[in-house]
């Protein structure tokens, strides 16, 4: 796995090599003061992408989280899910893994939790604040042994939008950040079937459209070109979405 420190590490060991040879070969400082400046941007830039996204409190919850693209995937198979109350749902975690997991709901709830008040944003201009609980997705790829190779987590879900299956992507350090969560409760109730039970991704730092619902296999995956359309996502499939939808 790619920690903060390691991907760091990695991009400023590349540097310090650089620079020794460009050191070596140079009379002056002024190049290496330019990389040290392109260095420190690049930590920024990192540390920007491990912040956390604000949390809010009870009172701003928003009365009435609506649901958006599929608010019921209703196949055969789903429908008799729903009926048994996802007693029999599984999630898979595979792919570049150690010790691939098959995970029923009681056990992905049996793991350690955590609970976020925040505010999920739409690109079709609607906004809304739920109280999510789940477990982090870091304890999760943790306890599968996720490789050093992959350097992208794929949610495949049950739900298909004109026939084709929806999924997402992210990379390993949104994968890893402490407010990246599999989700099975909103407000302190199991997740409404609109809202992607019985399991959903929240990846608070990103748009609406990355947080798949409905969530049936979490794969582990060095690149994203053997997927679908290769583009990381449905939306990115299929329309000029980025990939990533930070916010
Ligand atoms: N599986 C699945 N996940 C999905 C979608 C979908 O259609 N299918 N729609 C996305 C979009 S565009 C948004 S804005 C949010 C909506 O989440 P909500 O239904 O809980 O409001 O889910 C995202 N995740
Ligand atoms: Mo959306």
């Amino acid at each position: 796995m790619i920690g903060r420190r390691g991907l760091i590490g990695t991009l400023a060991g590349g540097l310090l090599a650089g620079c020794t040879k460009i050191a070596q070969s140079q009379p002056g400082g002024a190049l290496l003061e330019t990389v040290e400046r392109w260095n420190r941007a690049a930590q920024r830039a990192i540390s920007k992408r491990t912040a956390l996204a604000r949390e809010f409190t009870v009172a701003d919850i928003s009365p009435f989280f609506r649901g958006n693209g599929t608010q019921n995937p209703a196949t055969p198979a789903y429908d008799a899910h729903a009926a048994g109350q996802f007693a029999d749902w599984r999630l898979a975690v595979d792919g570049l893994v150690e010790r691939p997991l098959s995970l029923s709901l009681a056990q992905v709830r049996a793991l350690p939790q955590r609970t976020q008040i925040t505010r999920h944003d739409c690109v079709e201009g609607w906004s809304a604040i739920g109280q999510w609980t789940g477990v982090p997705l870091a304890r999760l790829l943790a306890l599968a042994g996720v490789r050093p190779e992959a350097k992208y987590i794929v949610f495949h879900c049950a739900d298909s939008l004109s026939g084709t299956p929806y999924y997402e992507s992210i990379d390993m350090i949104d994968a890893l950040h402490p407010q990246t969560i599999i989700a099975h409760a909103l407000n302190g109730a199991p997740l409404p079937i609109r809202n992607g039970a019985p399991l959903r991704l929240r990846v608070e730092r990103q748009l609406g459209y990355k947080q798949a619902k409905y969530i049936e296999r979490i794969e582990a995956v060095a690149s994203l070109a053997g997927i679908a359309g290769g583009k990381g996502g449905y939306w990115e499939d299929r329309s000029g979405y980025q990939w990533y939808a930070g916010i």
